[in-house]
């Protein structure tokens, strides 16, 4: 242990461990911009470009960053001197003197670091203004928008997408004030192997980075009379709505956001989770089907099957597995069943042509507006969900319409879309799709009740989970990955031999709680685990666990679909994959 003083006070730390390290023990703030190190997560950006940690320490003649310097046994540092200030202060005016001041309309606005900072600094204009500029274009996907003037080369986004996605995307281009991280070739993102995972968005400390804002297209859907406006809200949604409106971390809010929604003016208000209960009846019966036809000898029949609810994961494998894309479940994600029931099913049960009816979802993720913009969800050209917005977008939307959600009541979704059992809330979690099927396939397979509808070893934060669960006769070998650098390494296991059953992937930091259109999390993993929290709280207080259990559900088969893998059920709810 290395024993440190920073401003008098005292602290020991680990051998390894940096000034940064030791201050933060001691409670001492000291500002960073680049700095992005989630031990839990594995993610460590090593950039230290920005230089706005710097502190003073004992016998060195220069300032040192203190995220980038190691401490020393007995290493005297200051972190709050004149100098300190000052040259704190010349880094900000620095940043700012190459950075665009329209504030006024950034997306980032209220939510910016370098805004934070500047403000903090009390910086009110930039000596070093009126030099050259960068002017970069924009770069608009259907998920994120670069607006890379607002770059700082902080890097963290590369790390994310590279150390942590593996995807590979960006990496830091040109030189001094061009300098920007970019594609290769500084494509377009969407021209890329981007997967829309919005990792490097939930990072960004400032404006260059942010997604796609789709919420004043919902405001116009709603104004026109001429259109039934129903909305879908993901599973993870509830579980952090909240924090971006006064509510304290960790509290659900199912029933203020059903209640915000119709205050908003949707014609009705449904639910992804019904569509989990739906993916799992398909999901899971075509895994019993594959498994028995491979138990049985059966050559084409593909194990292990590979969950295909997360676009961003679908994107990946597509680019990344190519020689595997037998592989994954065929079932279409909740989201895109959701719209394919609502524009056939629903549609017809309110005696209205599709293109009448505008479904609107509420999704943790940005790759969901990419999802929903695949030609193959689109029948002549009228999409199955016709817009998404992130949970931040939503909660702009309702301080927007000035909404006090606190005092909202808790209110219900609408039948006969909004109703779910315990199994489908749990989906937003790492390891929630496999838990929700395993307690399907069970009884399925075994035609006995489920006594211990809990999966424990599925549950839990580690980048890759395996368990062994059994099923009947079946000892069934379940992979867990959340992260694609996880899903990569889970794959190339499957690749080398290694037996597995069935795969849940996700593409986001504890599956679609820490998704890129959540609330900023700042990589704070106890923050993830009060979301995930809420989620498993939701499923225990349910009287039905089981998606098999929820009555729509049945009722939906027996007056539209027929069963799970019907010739209606393929045409409508599964999909296909593309090199
Ligand atoms: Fe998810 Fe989903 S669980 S991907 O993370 O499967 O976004 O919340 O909506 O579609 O249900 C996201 C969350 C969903 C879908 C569901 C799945
Ligand atoms: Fe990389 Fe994901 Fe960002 Fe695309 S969205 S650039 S894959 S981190």
């Amino acid at each position: 242990m290395l024993t440190v003083h920073i401003d008098g006070k005292t602290t020991t730390i680990p051998a390894g461990g940096t000034i940064l390290d030791a201050a933060r023990k001691l409670d001492i703030d000291i500002p960073t911009l680049c700095y992005l190190n989630l031990e839990d997560l594995k993610v460590n950006n090593k950039a230290a470009s920005c230089r706005i940690c710097v502190v003073e320490v004992e016998g060195r003649r220069n300032l040192a960053p203190a995220c980038a310097t190691p401490a020393t046994d007995g290493m005297v540092v200051k972190s709050n001197t004149l100098r300190v200030l000052n040259a704190r202060k010349t880094v900000l005016e620095l940043l700012l003197s190459d950075h665009p001041k329209d504030c006024l309309v950034c997306a980032k606005s209220g939510e910016c670091e370098l805004q934070d900072l500047a403000e903090k600094f009390g910086i009110r204009e930039s000596p070093y203004d009126g030099g050259e500029m960068s002017h970069y274009r924009k770069d608009v996907s259907p998920s994120i928008i670069r607006d890379m003037d607002k770059c700082i080369m902080c890097r963290r986004c590369e790390t994310m997408c590279n150390d942590i996605q593996t995807c590979g995307v960006l990496s830091g281009v040109n030189r001094g004030f061009t300098a920007v991280v970019a594609p290769a070739f500084e494509m377009n993102l969407a021209d890329t192997v981007c997967t829309n995972c919005g990792q490097c968005v939930a990072v960004c400390p400032v404006g260059a980075l942010v997604e796609n804002d789709n919420s004043w297209d919902v405001v116009d859907a709603l104004a026109d009379p001429d259109k039934v406006v129903i909305v879908q809200t993901a599973p993870a949604v509830r579980a952090a709505l909240g924090e971006d409106l006064g509510i304290a971390p960790g509290t659900s809010v199912t029933g203020k956001m059903a209640a915000a929604l119709r205050r908003l003016g949707f014609d009705h208000i449904f639910d992804t989770d019904f569509a989990a209960d739906l993916t799992i009846m398909e999901e899971g019966s075509e895994f019993l089907d594959r498994l028995t036809r491979y138990l049985g000898g059966d050559q084409t029949a593909k194990l292990p099957i590979l969950t295909s609810c997360c676009p961003g994961w679908v994107k990946f494998f597509e680019h990344n597995f190519q020689d595997m894309l037998d592989v994954p479940s065929t079932a279409k994600s909740p989201q895109q069943m959701f719209g394919a029931i609502a524009k056939t099913y629903y549609a017809d049960m309110l005696g209205i042509p599709r293109d009448k009816l505008v479904v609107v979802s509420v999704m943790p993720c940005l790759a969901k507006k990419y999802e929903r913009a695949r030609p193959e969800f689109s029948v002549d050209g009228n999409p199955d969900v016709d817009i998404v917005i992130s949970t931040r977008e939503l909660a702009r939307l309702i301080k927007r319409m000035n909404i006090d959600f606190a005092s909202l009541p808790d209110e219900d979704f609408d039948a006969p879309l909004g109703e779910s059992t315990g199994a489908a809330p749990i989906f937003g979690v790492t390891g929630g799709v496999i838990e929700a099927a395993l307690r399907t396939a069970y009884e399925l397979a075994t035609g006995e009740t489920l006594q211990k509808v809990d999966f424990e070893d599925v549950r839990g934060m580690d980048g890759v989970k395996v368990a062994t669960v059994q099923v009947g006769p079946h000892e069934l070998r379940i992979g867990i990955a959340h992260g694609l650098g996880n899903a990569r390494k889970l794959l190339n296991r499957v690749r080398e031999g290694e037996t597995f059953h069935a795969i849940e992937v996700m593409a986001c930091p504890g599956g679609c709680i820490g998704g890129g259109g959540q609330p900023y999390h700042h990589g704070d993993i106890e923050l993830l685990k009060l979301r995930t929290q809420v989620l498993y709280a939701e499923d225990a207080g349910k009287p039905l666990r089981k998606s098999h259990q929820n009555p729509y559900i049945i009722e939906l088969y027996e007056k539209f679909l027929g069963k799970p893998l019907s010739e209606k059920s393929h045409h409508l709810l599964h999909t296909h994959y593309f090199k």
